[in-house]
């Protein structure tokens, strides 16, 4: 159990603070760890991706994860960095993990959207959207999740730069998604599996959100987060929904998920984490260790499951 392998990280960290964890992690652990610079958002903050893996030689597979897509939803990169924590203590103590590592390489985003997040600490917690601005209007700021390739701005999405789900002039406008396509593009035949982290309202969520069409391999999806939904309600007591997006929250065009299935990763998801909505974004940071590892549970099931595949 983390809580006891001394995770320190019951708290929301700045993003200075992030890259300054980052980068002591991968310097304290340099044989499992490696940090690359995937390109700069729109501001010019860097985009860091660390890369776990196990201690051996090359393997053919992979797992994505990526947090804080939108600005204020603080615990998405408070988990990225829990798992990262975990991933190192434990390596070699659990089982899991020391599976996951030994079989792929992790890579983990910990923060896709740094400008917004800088600016929930500065300015306004509850902002949403990247911090692009562009002339013709006085708006500022593009949805990150709405920005991909993937019917992009059709319904679900909106074309007014004002909106808080803004899709952008273009699918892919947005420097923090042209750096995340790029890196995944290059590695897809690799990446088997995604993982984007958002909150609030626990759900485990697959593609699609842009269509209520099915996708080939629903039913086996289904089974993954249902078993993982189960398991965090055994554990830990708490509910979470489980399925397609379109069905489950919402429909939403450009979404990172729906992009990378279409990528041909099979494995696809988004989980939106604690909670159902008391305190929504603003979750105290005494919830943080339940919500990190009921998550962490949630991701260790479904790829450990198809890493038996
Ligand atoms: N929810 C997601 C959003 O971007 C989502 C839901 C999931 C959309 C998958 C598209 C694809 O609206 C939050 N909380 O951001
Ligand atoms: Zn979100």
């Amino acid at each position: 159990d983390p809580k006891s392998g001394g995770m320190t990280y019951e708290r929301y960290h700045s993003l200075e603070d992030i890259y300054y964890l980052i980068n002591k992690t991968s310097q304290e652990h340099p044989d499992m760890t490696k940090l690359i610079l995937i390109g700069s958002s729109f501001e010019k903050n860097p985009l860091y991706l660390l890369k776990l893996s196990g201690r051996r030689g090359p393997v053919d597979k992979a797992m994505w994860m990526d947090c804080g897509i939108h600005a204020r939803e603080w615990i998405s990169p408070a988990f990225c960095l829990w798992f990262i924590k975990y991933a190192v203590i434990f390596y070699k103590e659990n089982p899991d993990i020391t599976a996951m590592l030994d079989k792929m390489d992790i890579y983990i985003l910990p923060v896709m959207n740094p400008d917004g997040y800088k600016y929930t600490w500065t300015t306004n917690r509850m902002w949403r959207k990247n911090r692009s601005v562009r002339e013709g209007t006085s708006c500022v700021g593009v949805d990150l999740n709405r920005n991909f390739d993937a019917n992009w701005c059709t319904a679900g999405a909106s074309s007014n730069p004002c909106s808080d789900i803004y899709c952008g002039q273009y699918p892919e406008s947005e420097p923090e998604v042209q750096a995340v396509t790029k890196f995944l593009r290059a590695h897809k035949d690799s990446i088997k599996l995604y993982f984007s982290m958002h909150s609030y309202s626990q759900m485990l969520l697959f593609p699609y959100s842009y269509t209520h069409d099915q996708i080939p391999n629903h039913s086996e999806l289904f089974d993954l987060v249902k078993e993982a939904a189960v398991k965090i309600r055994r554990h830990y007591k708490n509910v979470y929904h489980f399925g397609s997006g379109a069905k489950t929250i919402y429909l939403a065009p450009g979404g990172s998920d729906d992009w990378a299935y279409d990528q041909g990763i099979l494995y696809s998801f988004t989980f939106e984490l604690q909670d159902r909505g008391r305190y929504g974004f603003l979750l105290p940071p005494n919830l943080i260790s339940v919500a990190c590892n009921e998550a962490l549970a949630a991701v260790k099931i479904i790829s450990m499951r198809v890493l038996e595949k």
